[in-house]
């Protein structure tokens, strides 16, 4: 069998030392859960703000959630020893702590759930994890099966990390009248004021068992002995001590004794994750651990995953891309507009950008969440760094740090949701912000849009302060000077899409003020950033240039090029002279870096940026939401096989030697992949596998607008495909506005894009007054 492959809509990975980094992902309302295809695992809940119930061996720090994550043997896992009783034979599923050989290995990411099947000593494992939809709690199926002629008598040990919970009070101990094992830690603090913030947090965390076990242990040290986590001393007895934990770490193990014959299967349900107190601990054990209890979560968190579909199906000539956009690609959106990353106070680029995503799968979400953030745009017209979600909620990490860029996102967001739904009365929707203060949407982007033609230099070059899109990009303009060459055409576009909102409205006057300030823009741009062959990303605050042919490290960016192809900075002739340069300089394997070469050195005008590893994150990665700017700067000018080749890098496969290098299943987008392709090409495409990425709505947004060409516009369905030069054409299901639409895209011999629909050939791309409820039936020809 291949080492990797789709299964309906499964992928399945038959080795446990292949990519073992690979996983998936799973979550709900207030939680997530990322376990690699070993066994180890991280989950954040959300109480509002993020916590953990499954702890590192030491204290930890708090961030957000970070790339590249290591893991080593006491990394928080879920995992099940396996004892041969009669012969003493130890082994553990999915393959952590025990590691060693097994008889076979299959780890299956699904969309509602993760399972792995694990054989070893003719016994079968079959593990599976599964979310309720509102509750913090993971649960976990563990069947053994004995696959031999003779009677076995095994023990089953699931070991669940609990890790270091609290430097001042954590413990443990099973609790016969809840039926598991109940650690409970004090969340450290000092100030006074912490007592009374963290008065209702879940400070327990429980490992609950549907069978009472015949033994447990819910010491870490004591569990493991001198043996360790790879083969812990109290496995050796017949059964485990069953002892407490009185300040001292805590872990979860508990022991079934099953006496199998030939054939026989035995099954238990447990129930991970915190809790508050005794009384939410016996509701949780009520409402989900049994059988019907597992079986009707299994049945709602279905229903909640399909709840984001997405509105696209297609069948190309690439069976692997079908199966990421028709099966993954739509529920990492959704996982993102629903949740907001599990942060209560959202960068406000990507609270905007998620929710742009969620216009494919929850218009009404996207419409609340724009209003939302328009909310806290400040007086003056500017937007916060980010947006807070909950009363109470503060701005954190990053958003503590001025960024130039907010404003912007709103016309480019708001675009395709009022592309996808034609509803421009949100515009006239009254939003109240900083106390009262009540503007139409409409007036208050206008205000955001006066900002950014606002905060401009004496050039007419956007000030960048401490960053813009790029958060690290922090030095280029803290003294107060430093320019974006980004944000300048980032804002021209802004204005362009804006002064074609007025333009709508028939309101000539703002039109004509936004498109003036938009063409000054990209005049601007061109008078002091044009740098021969491509634009440079800026101009510090000592007046130096930077992304320039001069330079030997970050010589080109691609966020320049892109918003400029989108702003109209770049004439004809000049884009002639980008694109070979974008291909030589930032192309690799893995897709186009987000610039080249990267910097191996601090920067003092550039910033933190420059520190990175090179070829890491924002020094010179495939970063992949740079890219996907440029995939869909690509569609708006036609460059249909540029485009497609860049978007089918972000994905990986399907051959294995690109599974591999990256190191990643074709389950999600990764917010980046390694770049440095010429300095360390050992390295280049790994993949960071963090799923946290503003990359996913605008890969929808290039499916539909782009490769597809079934964008909406005030009156209906447009229709223009960019099938890549060596495709014969697809097939689509396209939901929009209430229809259906089956679509049929094949080349033919016409001189531009003809559409037949229902038999009936129209004068124009493009379905006009679209019948709810109707499904149409499409066969459009391209040149
Ligand atoms: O965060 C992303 C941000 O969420 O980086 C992007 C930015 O546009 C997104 O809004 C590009 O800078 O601070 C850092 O150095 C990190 O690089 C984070 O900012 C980065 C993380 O990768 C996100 O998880």
């Amino acid at each position: 069998a291949p080492m990797l492959y789709p299964q309906d809509d499964r992928y399945v990975l038959t080795s446990p030392t292949a990519m073992p980094q690979a996983g998936g992902f799973l979550w709900n309302r207030r939680m997530m859960i990322q376990t690699t295809c070993r066994g180890y695992a991280t989950a954040q809940f959300m109480q509002p703000e993020p916590g953990k119930y499954s702890h590192g061996p030491n204290m930890e720090a708090k961030s957000f959630m970070q790339p590249e994550q290591n893991y080593y043997a006491h990394h928080p896992g879920r995992f099940v020893y396996v004892k041969d009783e009669d012969t003493g034979e130890l082994f553990s599923a999915p393959y952590e702590p025990v590691r060693g050989g097994l008889d076979r290995f299959a780890f299956s990411v699904g969309r509602t759930d993760l399972q792995w099947t694990i054989e070893k000593l003719g016994i079968r494992i079959d593990l599976t994890l599964a979310l309720p939809v509102d509750d913090v709690a993971e649960l976990w199926t563990v069947a053994v099966t004995n696959l031999t002629e003779r009677a076995r008598r095994i023990s089953i040990y699931p070991y669940f990390t609990v890790g270091y919970m609290s430097w001042m009070n954590q413990s443990a101990e099973y609790r016969h009248d809840l039926g598991g094992i109940v650690a409970t830690c004090i969340t450290p603090y000092q100030k006074l004021d912490d007592f009374f913030k963290n008065r209702l947090l879940k400070d327990r965390t429980v490992l609950l068992c549907e069978q009472a076990p015949d033994a447990w242990e819910t010491g870490q040290k004591v569990f493991e002995g001198e043996g360790g986590l790879h083969a812990p001393s109290t496995l050796a007895p017949a059964l485990l001590p069953c002892g407490d934990a009185r300040y001292e770490t805590p872990a979860a193990v508990v022991q079934y004794r099953l006496a199998l014959a030939p054939g026989e299967a035995a099954t238990r349900r447990l129930l991970f994750g915190p809790a508050f107190d005794d009384a939410e601990i016996a509701l949780l054990r009520q409402r989900y651990l049994s059988e019907e209890g597992f079986a009707a979560a299994a049945r709602d968190y279905a229903a909640y995953i399909a709840e984001g579909d997405g509105v696209l199906q297609i069948v190309t000539p690439d069976p692997e891309l079908d199966n990421f956009v028709n099966t993954w690609l739509a529920r990492q959106v959704y996982y993102h507009g629903d949740v907001n990353r599990l942060s209560t106070d959202p960068q406000t680029r990507n609270y905007l950008q998620d929710n742009m995503g969620m216009v494919f799968v929850k218009p009404a979400a996207a419409r609340a969440a724009f209003l939302h953030a328009l909310s806290q745009q400040e007086a003056n017209g500017a937007m916060p760094d980010g947006i807070l979600l909950f009363e109470g909620a503060e701005l954190k990490y990053i958003n503590q740090i001025p960024h130039t860029d907010h404003c912007v996102w709103l016309p480019v967001c708001l675009q395709a949701y009022l592309d996808e739904t034609g509803d421009s009365a949100i515009l006239d929707v009254p939003v109240s912000a900083h106390g009262g203060d009540v503007k139409s949407a409409f007036e208050r982007i206008c205000l955001a849009m006066d900002w950014l033609l606002l905060r401009r230099d004496a050039r007419g070059l956007s000030y960048i302060e401490q960053g813009d899109w790029c958060d690290p990009m922090n030095m280029v303009g803290y003294k107060g000077r430093g320019v974006s060459g980004w944000l300048t055409v980032a804002a021209a576009y802004a204005l362009n899409l804006w002064a074609d909102v007025c333009a709508a409205r028939d309101d000539e006057a703002m039109q004509a003020r936004y498109r003036d300030g938009a063409a000054a823009m990209n005049a601007s741009a061109n008078a002091h950033l044009w740098d021969g062959s491509w634009f440079a990303r800026g101009i510090t605050d000592d007046d130096v240039k930077f992304g320039v042919a001069a330079d030997t490290e970050g010589r080109i960016y691609l966020n320049p090029q892109s918003w400029a192809f989108l702003s109209g900075a770049a004439n004809d002739a000049q884009r002639a002279q980008m694109l070979p340069e974008i291909d030589a300089q930032l192309k690799t394997p893995y897709g186009v870096q987000m610039f080249a070469p990267p910097y191996s050195a601090m920067r003092e005008d550039i910033g933190r940026v420059t520190q990175k590893h090179p070829g890491s994150a924002e020094n010179g990665a495939v970063y992949n939401h740079a890219a996907v700017f440029y995939i869909f700067s690509l569609y708006t000018i036609g460059e249909a096989d540029r485009a497609f080749d860049a978007l089918r890098k972000m994905i990986p496969g399907p051959d294995l030697a690109d599974y591999l290098q990256r190191g990643q299943l074709p389950v999600f987008i990764p917010n980046y992949y390694r770049g440095a392709y010429h300095e360390y090409p050992r390295t280049a495409g790994r993949s960071s596998q963090l799923f946290n990425t503003g990359t996913v709505a605008w890969v929808y947004r290039c499916l539909i607008e782009g490769l597809c060409g079934l964008k909406g516009d005030a009156n209906g369905l447009t229709v223009n495909p960019q099938l890549p030069s060596g495709w014969p054409g697809m097939t689509v299901t396209r939901r929009f506005r209430g229809a259906t639409f089956e679509v049929d895209i094949r080349r033919g011999a016409v001189g531009r894009v003809t559409v037949t629909c229902d038999g009936v050939e129209l004068a124009a791309a493009r379905i006009d007054k679209i019948d709810a409820g109707r499904t149409y039936r499409l066969q459009v020809l391209v040149p």
